[in-house]
């Protein structure tokens, strides 16, 4: 066989083999092909912008746009699937739903208000869709009719957040939909020379709204894509690389993650090779790593509903709603993997937020206020998981803390060091003066008592001080066996 038809095949050999298992999971294997637009960089990102995106801890994600009126509803029928997906079911005509914007008229709408509630519950940033995969744009984007600015509303919505976020001091991300229904040259996939022609106008709306977008809001810190897995889309990796780095060039230090371009084999979040493409990985919509061996040591958030699969405004959620504890728990279980933790909110069609998501938003406010020094700036600790909750460390001041959401019946927390390092300290981070009484019970094991005084019905977090001991030989012997 000639050189060339064999690389040639062992090319398409691995494409295959790769794509197979990889449309947007890690290979197994570790590979090393020459990709064009694979991965531009191996490891995390270490500058400022990023760091700041690493210590975030907790976000906000907002889905708002015109699906919020149906709010899964159709004339009396009930849609079970996620309320923003509501046009692609066969109980709503398309074009009652693509009319829709003629209703919207948000009357409640307040986005400082908004703004105000993500910050009390202590968001460092927030996401927003500026257009879900309907199409229909939350700014009056000059590409198409199909916006705000031509529902009653009228005003720029996305402004309007960028602003009173901006204020609040909460970073702003911007969800864009890679998926528009609204296009004529939107295409899932590509089966004949007219669907490509299409698609490329579709191709030139797409750069040209997200130019808009960062030309308009420039304080924006990053771009949440969504709705890159069309096959369409995977065929991409030359056009959404130049558009990435052309983003890239109009924001210094923008986020983007890996749910935007392909590689060059169509490859989504992890390249041929097995590398992150973008800055984070996006992976985790609605499930968590459970080991940091899961993260592959890269940076990543979850994305996560309160009820099971709704983002957009439904307004009967079914099945079990995660309660405060639960979230918390989420919360702490991220920034305990390296990773940040972004809680849904979806505003109802005149711009209210529900209120069990504001009851959820206080309850965790009020929890971060005592406790958001085990959360913000902090990362993974190396020691020993165990089962009353995580550990986590801050990444700058090297403070380690845990955060206990199992009491044991005896009330004695284990705590496992590595190497050296000696316990000293334990305390109540909401009582600092009051030390918990520590035992040492073999080398590198203790356990911190822990009486409550009273029953306890949140996480509480204790903060521990160690040093890096001289070991004395003789004190323990391992058993023998
Ligand atoms: O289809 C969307 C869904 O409606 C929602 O926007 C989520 C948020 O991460 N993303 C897609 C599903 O992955």
């Amino acid at each position: 066989m000639k050189r060339t038809s064999f690389t040639c095949l062992l090319a398409a050999f691995l494409s295959v083999a790769v794509s197979l298992n990889a449309q947007s999971q890690k290979p197994e294997k570790r590979i090393s092909v020459k990709l064009e637009h694979g991965a531009h960089r191996l490891g995390k990102r270490t500058d400022k912008p990023m760091q700041a995106w690493r210590n975030y801890g907790l976000g906000q994600f907002i889905h708002w746009g015109v699906y919020a009126i149906p709010g899964g509803h159709w004339e009396g029928q009930y849609y079970p699937g996620a309320a923003e997906w509501i046009r692609s079911w066969k109980g709503m005509p398309k074009d009652a739903y693509d009319n829709l914007y003629k209703q919207f008229n948000p009357k409640k709408f307040n986005a400082k208000a908004w703004a105000k509630q993500a910050g009390d519950m202590g968001a460092k940033y927030v996401i927003i869709t500026t257009k879900h995969h309907d199409g229909f744009c939350l700014w009056p984007s000059k590409y198409t009719d199909y916006t705000v600015a031509n529902s009653p509303y009228k005003k720029d919505i996305i402004g309007q957040l960028v602003e009173a976020y901006d204020a609040e001091g909460i970073d702003v991300y911007l969800y864009f939909s890679i998926i528009d229904w609204n296009h004529p040259g939107y295409r899932s996939t590509l089966k004949s020379e007219q669907d490509r022609k299409e698609y490329e106008e579709f191709k030139k709306f797409t750069r040209n709204q997200l130019v808009e977008l960062l030309t308009l809001y420039p304080s924006t810190k990053g771009l949440w894509f969504d709705g890159s897995w069309d096959k369409a889309w995977t065929e991409q990796a030359e056009f959404a690389d130049a558009l990435g780095k052309e983003l890239r060039e109009m924001i210094p230090g923008l986020i983007i993650g890996s749910r935007f371009r392909p590689d060059d084999n169509g490859n989504r979040h992890f390249d041929t090779n097995g590398d992150l493409i973008g800055d984070y990985e996006q992976g985790w919509e609605r499930k968590m790593p459970n080991t940091i061996e899961d993260t592959n040591g890269n940076d990543w958030d979850c994305v996560m509903t309160v009820p099971e699969n709704q983002w957009g405004y439904h307004s009967d959620w079914k099945g079990h709603v995660k309660t405060t504890n639960e979230l918390i728990e989420m919360l702490v279980k991220a920034a305990s993997l390296d990773g940040n933790f972004v809680l849904n909110f979806g505003p109802d069609g005149q711009g209210n937020i529900r209120s069990e998501e504001t009851r959820l938003a206080a309850e965790i406010g009020e929890w971060m206020k005592e406790n958001n020094e085990a959360v913000y700036g902090c990362g993974y600790l190396d020691w020993e998981k165990q089962d009353w909750g995580y550990y986590t460390v801050n990444r700058e001041t090297g403070k380690k803390y845990m955060t206990v959401f199992n009491i044991p019946v005896s009330g004695a927390l284990r705590v496992k060091v590595p190497g050296k390092t000696k316990l000293n300290k334990a305390y109540l981070l909401n009582d600092p003066g009051a030390s918990l009484e520590l035992e040492e019970i073999h080398r590198n094991e203790y356990f911190i008592h822990y009486k409550p005084a009273s029953a306890t019905d949140r996480p509480f977090v204790i903060g521990v001080e160690t040093t890096d001991a001289k070991i004395e030989d003789g004190h323990y012997q391992k058993a023998k066996t």
